[in-house]
């Protein structure tokens, strides 16, 4: 088999110097040993958005990154992409925003997106690029006369084909990602529906291969992080009040009210608890332009409000909400000390933080994980107590059940969800993946030799 030239990542966003965060920080540490390209937006908003290209480069990665114009980004990224796919993939139809316009451009960055890209690529490049915002990428590429061998991964879910039809355009985007050589989804079921919705709406399109790639973590490099020295001790070590966290960016399809709502009513049904327990919600603001993110600012600082209202005394708090960005190395020793993790989103690609919260626990004397099964890690996370959201009830009997958990069933969970981290890391994610890409590069060349080239 042919050994592909460099791994050229196309995202969003191109990684600051100081990253953290999943997809970054995972991908970072591999690329940088090998010769990379990552190919994004820098996070400037410039008037004069033009042909200006910004080199860095970090060890053996080159980032390429280009500032966008405030019209286009608002278009592509705030009109589009966060007010139309990223509600709809979430299943939350109820919150789409469509205009032509917006959609217009968001065809538009594609577009300038691939142009800017075509003069940095090399003829062995293999390309892959990541999440909603680019779609129809691959389509704007191969209209440029862009060849190279281009892999996608949807971060997000894929929605099912009954609400997927609502999208208005979907027919013309799903042409459009059958430009990819290979697409990647979280989960299986996001790969069939994805199928599926070809099948019934694009019946006469060849769909491309797919695959479930179910992104991971280091657990390796995030137990060692939870085992440091803790910044902040927020509960006592002696486990009088046994802490819960829960830790997201501030978004509606995480589930924030709900999981109030459960917690209030296990305040309610058990005041045998007060005084012994505390959640701690951490969630920096996120998408601050989209009006849906704004109101569930409102709703959620006044349910916490009502609940610190109703059961906080000056002794003890039953609610912690932290609107501030956490740094991994502070996060991780507190995902340690707290006895219950508490990770439950309506609707989730995959949900790293559900990963995270594994790793760090201490293998003598872990804590336990709830899960919505909305997530994709409920499919691989078989030893954390799965939920339905939408029940205020089962959660509340959810997190009582974890809360006095004994000793022996919370090792024999935490061994199996350890050994599943393991088994499916980030490392072998990214792996697999371009394994994947690169035998179909091979496989097509042998078939029809390639005009590679831009
Ligand atoms: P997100 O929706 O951002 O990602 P998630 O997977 O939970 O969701 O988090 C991604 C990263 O951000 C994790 O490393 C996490 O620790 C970090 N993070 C989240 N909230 C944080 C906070 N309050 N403070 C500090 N760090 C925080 C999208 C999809 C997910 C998918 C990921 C990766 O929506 O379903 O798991 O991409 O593919």
């Amino acid at each position: 088999m042919k050994k592909h030239g460099r791994v050229v990542i196309v995202a969003n966003r191109t990684p600051a110097a100081k990253s953290a965060g999943g997809l970054a920080s995972g991908l970072l540490d591999a690329l940088r040993r090998e010769r990379s390209l990552w190919f994004g937006w820098n996070g400037e908003l410039r008037e004069d958005d033009g042909n200006c290209v910004q080199l860095f480069s970090c060890d053996r990665l080159t980032v390429a990154a280009i500032p966008l114009s405030p019209e286009a980004h608002n278009r592509y990224y705030n009109g589009f992409a966060n007010g139309v796919l990223w509600p709809a993939f979430h299943h939350r139809l109820d919150l789409m925003r469509f205009s032509d316009d917006d959609y217009t451009g968001y065809l538009e960055v594609n577009r300038h997106m691939a142009a800017q890209l075509r003069p940095l690529l090399q003829d062995d490049d293999l390309i892959w690029v990541h999440d909603y915002h680019l779609l129809p990428f691959a389509g704007m590429c191969r209209r440029q006369g862009i060849r190279q061998r281009m892999g996608f991964f949807l971060h997000i879910p894929f929605p099912v084909p009954s609400v997927a039809q609502a999208i208005p355009r979907i027919d013309e985007l799903l042409d459009e990602m059958c430009a990819y050589d290979l697409l990647g989804f979280q989960t299986e079921d996001d790969r069939k529906a994805f199928v599926n919705l070809c099948r019934e709406r694009r019946p006469q399109i060849r769909v491309p291969n797919t695959g479930g790639y179910p992104i991971g973590v280091d657990p390796l490099a995030l137990q060692a992080e939870a085992e440091a020295e803790p910044v902040v001790q927020l509960w006592p070590r002696d486990r009088s009040i046994r802490g819960i966290i829960s830790v997201d960016r501030l978004d509606y399809t995480k589930g924030l009210p709900e999981r109030f709502k459960a917690y209030a009513l296990l305040l309610e049904q058990h005041p045998e608890l007060h005084g012994t327990m505390q959640l701690v919600q951490i969630a920096p603001p996120s998408r601050t332009d989209v009006p849906a993110y704004v109101d569930l600012h409102h709703e959620l600082t006044g349910l916490a409000g009502e609940i610190l209202g109703k059961y906080g005394d000056l002794e003890w708090q039953p609610l912690v909400y932290v609107e501030r960005q956490l740094d991994r190395p502070v996060l991780m020793p507190l995902y340690r000390q707290a006895r219950v993790g508490l990770v439950t989103p309506l609707r989730d690609g995959m949900n790293l933080v559900a990963k995270e919260f594994v790793a760090a626990q201490d293998p003598a004397d872990p804590g336990v994980l709830v899960l919505s099964r909305f997530a994709g890690a409920a499919c691989q996370l078989d030893g954390a107590l799965l939920v339905n959201p939408h029940d205020p009830g089962e959660m509340a009997q959810a997190m009582l059940q974890a809360l006095s958990m004994p000793h022996a069933e919370r090792v024999a969970r935490y061994r199996r969800m350890w050994a599943v981290l393991c088994a499916s890391d980030i490392e072998g994610w990214r792996v697999r993946y371009l394994k994947d890409l690169e035998a179909l590069a091979a496989t097509e060349e042998t078939l029809a030799p390639a005009t590679a080239g831009a």
